[in-house]
């Protein structure tokens, strides 16, 4: 039978790219995020290869996570991986001057959205004594850079809830790994600046920058491995980026 992957913010950037090479690779998918229009699209243009179903909520809303997943169809109801991706950074504003409403935002979506589909699913995986969690966290995660705060705080959380689910669900033979990306080039940096495309395309001027489908990619490699080896914590830069203030720009 094939296996079922769950993820979450598959309607752009490394999500969508995650949902495409397991779609290809035989995983049935089911797809999450907010914006319906994205999800029925890449529905139909998966399902030439694979099973999709999709589950339109909010991270934030506690009550829609839970019961969306609880209506997955039976043929979908036995998760055997989780992968949580979705969020974002709002703003780049010192911490004088951030905005409370980013605040919120970060520490909602990409700390308490990932505990909340975490805790919908773990029982799944608990009763099926099997499953694998992939956390996508960042190099904001492991480092911190001027301006960065709440978001570099959100995703230290990530790196911290990466390690205690690994640890508290180890006795019932769980995988629990994350993968800390630099730079890719998403959408990420255009909802960082509120849209302001000029501004989020500077980000990437004259770097190669990681694309969703390389990150994609590893997630394959680390779902694919052999269930006995769990691939714990990965950092990926782009070659042109040594830490989230050193790039090489060729401008
Ligand atoms: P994108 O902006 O391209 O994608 C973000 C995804 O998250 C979208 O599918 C969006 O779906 C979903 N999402 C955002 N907010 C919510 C919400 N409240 N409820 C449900 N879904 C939500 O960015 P990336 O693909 O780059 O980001 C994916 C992950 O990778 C994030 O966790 C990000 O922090 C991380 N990351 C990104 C890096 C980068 O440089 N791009 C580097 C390191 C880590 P929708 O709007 O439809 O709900
Ligand atoms: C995204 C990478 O450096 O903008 O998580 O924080 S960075």
């Amino acid at each position: 039978m094939n296996k079922t992957a769950l993820i979450t913010g598959a309607t752009s950037g490394i999500g969508q790219a995650t949902a495409r090479i397991l779609a290809k690779n035989n995983y049935q998918i089911i797809l999450c995020g907010r914006r319906e229009d994205r999800l029925a699209e890449l529905k139909k243009e998966l399902s030439e290869f694979t099973e999709v179903c999709t589950l339109s909520f909010d991270v934030r809303d506690k009550k829609a996570v839970f019961e969306s997943i609880s209506s997955l169809p039976e043929a979908f109801s036995k998760i055997d991986v989780l992968i949580n991706n979705a969020g974002n950074a709002h703003g780049l504003d010192s911490i004088q001057n951030g905005d409370l409403d980013d605040w919120d935002a970060m520490i909602d979506i990409n700390v308490k959205g990932l505990l909340y589909v975490s805790k919908a699913i773990i029982p799944k995986m608990i009763e099926q004594k099997s499953g694998h969690i992939v956390n996508i966290g960042s190099i904001a995660g492991k480092e911190v850079y001027p301006n960065g705060n709440v978001y570099c705080a959100s995703k230290h959380a990530v790196d911290a809830l990466n390690q205690a689910m690994r640890m508290d669900l180890n006795q019932y033979g769980i995988r629990v790994g994350a993968i800390h990306p630099g730079m890719v080039e998403t959408e990420f940096s255009e909802v960082r600046f509120k849209g302001d495309i000029e501004r989020a395309a500077n980000v990437y001027n004259g770097i190669e920058a990681l694309q969703p489908e390389d990150i994609a990619d590893i997630i394959h490699f680390v779902v694919s491995r052999p269930y006995h080896v769990n691939i714990a914590d990965l950092i990926v830069y782009p070659t042109a980026q040594a830490s989230a203030t050193i790039l090489k720009r060729d401008i």
